[in-house]
């Protein structure tokens, strides 16, 4: 069996409801969703959008490949609706990212675990810290508790009251 970190995130349409779908499509296709964060609401990072995401970050355990889950994820993205443009960030009704993968560390054309940006992005690491403070970023070294402490990002990050 597999633990496996996901960063859920969305900034078009009915954000709670985009989220709850993902969750339950998650749990039907993708493994058994163990833990999940609160959902906080967050400014846009590096994007050229005043649409605020809703984020969250949950932990599944899964028997799929990392390739695998990768597709299936995506194939949740698509059959939710969401399309795909140009290179750089749009908005999105939903995204689904493998953040860590057991301790694996792979990079390949279709694939880099741990997520290269974790620990430049606010909306990730809160999240990611309140289900997972102790575990240790392959690549790094750090617990992502420290990894949030010295996280230079200030996008604000706010914690909802969101219950799914
Ligand atoms: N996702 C991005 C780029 N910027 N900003 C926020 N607040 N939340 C996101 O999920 C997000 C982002 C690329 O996937
Ligand atoms: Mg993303
Ligand atoms: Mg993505």
């Amino acid at each position: 069996m597999n633990t496996v970190f996901l960063s859920i995130g969305t900034n078009i349409g009915q954000r709670e409801e985009n989220i709850a779908a993902a969750i339950m499509e998650i749990e039907a296709g993708a493994g058994h969703v163990r833990a999940m964060s609160g959902v906080y609401e967050t400014e846009p990072w590096e994007m050229n959008t005043a649409a605020s995401f809703l984020n969250m970050a949950v932990k599944i355990e899964t028997l799929l490949s990392p390739h695998s889950l990768l597709e299936t994820l995506l194939d949740i993205e698509t059959r939710m609706g969401r399309m795909r443009h140009g290179q750089g960030y749009f908005p999105r009704i939903i995204d689904i990212d493998i953040l860590f993968f057991d301790n694996q560390i792979i990079n390949d054309k279709h694939l880099t675990v741990p997520h290269p940006l974790i620990s430049y992005r606010r909306f990730v690491l809160e999240p990611l810290a309140c289900i997972a403070p102790l575990f240790i970023h392959p690549v790094i070294g750090k617990p992502v508790k420290s990894l949030l402490e010295s996280c230079t990002d200030k996008h604000a990050v706010r914690k909802t009251g969101i219950t799914l």
